[in-house]
């Protein structure tokens, strides 16, 4: 925990905020494109895209990030429309394959901070082994994974966070297996920021976001973003959440574990985990100096 307190946070003060904020509220549409919207009327990925805009207006007002430095990495699903609404540089990328792609945009120009977005499906099933090792490599770009519990886009088939019993067509008598925890499993994997919020609190979606952009090293969110045609837990997103503050790795591990992806007991929501590691750029470049690599920039 003391090691914790020392950890610097994304750094706007109280002032610079407030004045921010005043200015995003009005000029947030500084970020708008002219794509016509296709998501639908009531969709959460609507407070989701608004925060984003919050965040990033917010950080570019109080001089923290320039427009400029960020690229935004989509794959396919609902959640990846986010790179057409958003006038931000970008890319789109295979389904499952927002982190190998981000990954070299990295490698390729250290100066760029990628924000990528994410499906459950495209993230947690086909992209499953790019989570994980772009926890393990710590590279310094930030995840934002809509889970909504199912693959939506293509009608709400069950992805591997769905909870058990859910019944859809794929699955008529039921989902059998269990879903798996991707709070527990990033940390298992050494992730060096973490955490979770609901998409239907736009702020602390703002907060959480400018916090992981503005972390050194590999930063994954997690929302619980209901969609509301094929899974709506939105109910459950009103009445059974809890505040959490940071913890250390050991307690992080035990909070992630009380909720099972079901829509019984009670989630926990803010930011679990964070540390300061060495970026995957620094091991590179401390490994090419030591074995004497001529640097190429
Ligand atoms: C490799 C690959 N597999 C499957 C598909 C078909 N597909 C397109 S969108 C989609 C669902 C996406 O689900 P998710 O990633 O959870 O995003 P959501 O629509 O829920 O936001 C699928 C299966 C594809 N385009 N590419
Ligand atoms: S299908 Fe679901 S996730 Fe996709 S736009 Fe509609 S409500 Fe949103
Ligand atoms: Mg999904």
């Amino acid at each position: 925990m003391a090691r914790q307190s020392k950890i610097k946070k994304a750094r706007i003060t109280k002032k610079e905020m407030k004045k921010a904020e005043k200015v995003c509220d009005i000029s947030k549409a500084w970020l708008d494109t002219n794509v016509k919207n296709t998501w639908c009327p009531g969709c959460p990925n609507f407070l989701i895209l608004d925060a984003f805009k919050r965040a990033i207006c917010e950080l570019a007002t109080s001089g923290q990030k320039k427009k400029e430095e960020l690229v935004v990495v989509t794959d396919i699903g609902c959640n990846a429309k986010i790179y057409d609404y958003v006038s931000l540089s970008g890319i789109n990328a295979l389904h499952g394959r927002i982190l190998p792609l981000a990954f070299g945009i990295k490698a390729g120009n250290p100066n760029l901070k990628p924000v990528c977005f994410g499906g459950d499906g495209g993230t947690y099933n086909e992209g499953l082994s790019h989570f994980l090792n772009a926890c393990r490599y710590n590279m310094d770009m930030t995840l934002i994974v809509h889970n909504n519990q199912v693959f939506s886009l293509t009608a709400g088939q069950a992805s591997t966070v769905t909870e058990q019993g859910f019944v859809e067509k794929t699955h008529p008598f039921g989902v059998k297996e269990k879903p798996f925890n991707p709070i527990a499993l990033a940390l298992e994997a050494g992730v060096s920021f973490v955490a979770r919020v609901s998409a239907l609190d736009i702020m602390e979606m703002k907060r959480v976001m400018q916090e992981a952009i503005m972390h050194k090293g590999f930063a994954f969110i997690e929302i619980l973003q209901p969609c509301i045609v094929f899974h709506n837990n939105s109910d459950f997103l009103r009445t059974s959440t809890y505040k959490i503050n940071e913890m250390d790795f050991e307690n992080a591990l035990k909070e992630a574990r009380k909720w099972n992806y079901s829509q019984e007991g009670k989630a926990g929501l803010g930011i679990f985990f964070r540390k300061q590691d060495r970026t995957f750029e620094q091991k590179n470049l401390e490994w090419k100096l030591r074995n004497k690599i001529k640097i190429i920039s």
